[in-house]
């Protein structure tokens, strides 16, 4: 805003001087960094390789042992856009969570809300809330805000599993609690298993039972239900920008898992490449099945089991699977946030068929 004629420089570098001192800033001044045109995550597009991360996870199994403070061995995967962030995007954590045969991840308790997607290894267990839910690749299993959980591995391989949390969205709006709880293990006070008996066939539910709040009773979507829904689906219909793409829900509901974290799992059948589109809310990609690539803002991804990507909020992005091969992605995602507060938004990419030009390969940063 230009300085009004009757007021020399020096009055108007005083003045805004004193609003420095004063705590107080000019709108007009700052007006063009507040109100923006678009979204522009600080958040890159990224991805982590399974073959970076394999040996680095198994390292760690043999520096760093499970203690009161450091109740879980994760490493932790930190979006070079955001190095002061602990986040693969600005809300959300993912991390691999590596536990040996025999150990215990000691129980405890926060406000920010889990989900464990896992990878490697058969015979672990995550108690939650008493309910022991036992884990093997593929399944799903959540720990809603503030319910008690320790993770297990009764069997003789390592466990390997994706942790994604709104550990970063929940501290950014400082509603951080966390509580140890005061034994190593929490008793189980059901059936092994009890919300999978109780909702596993989501078609139907026990006519007794209500809503607990907005958080899935169904803690364990076991992968065999996942995979079966997603088969079924491929048969009939398919998503132009995510091919057959389905949405873990809360059986109460319909809707998302959680009031901040949604999970998706998508069958990319083989060689098909998806339209582009953007939306808001950011998007954590574990390829679970396969390979392909995935096209972020123009930039190229190739990917393969085990590797670990990430969607910024409103960039441009669209996946493939390699020919004559399908592919399966794992998400989670922050878009039940940006519904709730009225700011989800989604646009189609128009020009050039609905795919984007690559302007470059993987950007090693
Ligand atoms: O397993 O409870 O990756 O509390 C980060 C925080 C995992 C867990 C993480 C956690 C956990
Ligand atoms: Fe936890």
């Amino acid at each position: 805003m230009a300085i009004k004629q009757a007021v020399t420089v020096d009055e108007a570098t005083e003045y805004y001087q004193t609003l420095q001192r004063k705590h107080l800033v000019a709108l007009w001044n700052v007006q063009a960094n507040l109100l923006v045109k678009e979204p522009k995550s600080r958040a890159v597009p990224y991805l982590w390789r399974w073959d970076d991360l394999l040996p680095l996870i198994q390292r760690s199994g043999e520096l760093a042992s499970i203690t009161r403070g450091a109740e879980r061995r994760v490493l932790g995967l930190i979006n070079p856009g955001l190095p002061d962030r602990y986040g693969a995007t600005h809300t959300m954590w993912a991390g691999f969570q590596y536990l040996l045969p025999g150990e215990v991840a000691l129980a405890h308790r926060h406000s920010p809300s889990a989900i464990r997607f896992i990878v490697q290894g058969e015979g672990g267990f995550t108690t939650v809330d008493g309910d022991k839910c036992l884990m093997g690749p593929g399944d799903m299993i959540l720990t809603p805000p503030w319910t008690w959980h320790d993770h297990g591995n009764e069997s003789d391989e390592p466990m390997i599993w994706l942790d994604g949390l709104d550990l970063p969205m929940v501290a950014e709006l400082e509603g951080v609690f966390y509580e140890p709880f005061p034994k190593d293990a929490q008793p189980l006070g059901k059936p092994v298993g009890d919300s999978e008996r109780r909702y596993s066939v989501g078609q139907l539910r026990p006519t007794w039972q209500k809503s607990v709040g907005p958080f899935s009773p169904l803690l364990n979507y076991k992968w065999a239900r996942t995979e079966e829904a997603l088969r079924r689906l491929a048969t009939v219909e398919a998503d132009p920008f995510d091919d057959v793409a389905m949405e873990y829900i809360n059986p109460h509901t319909g809707g998302p898992i959680m009031p901040r974290l949604a999970c998706g799992i998508q069958l990319l059948r083989p060689g098909v490449r998806t339209r582009a589109h953007r939306h808001t809310g950011s998007v954590i990609y574990l390829a679970f099945e396969g390979s392909g690539y995935s096209v972020i803002d123009g930039q190229r991804f190739d990917w393969s089991k085990g590797d670990l990507f990430v969607v910024p909020t409103w960039a441009w992005h669209e996946h493939a699977s390699a020919d004559g091969q399908e592919a399966i992605l794992f998400s989670v995602q922050d878009k039940p946030v940006m519904e709730a507060l009225g700011l989800y938004r989604e646009q189609a990419y128009e020009a050039h068929g609905g795919r984007q030009p690559i302007s470059a390969g993987r950007i090693e940063l």
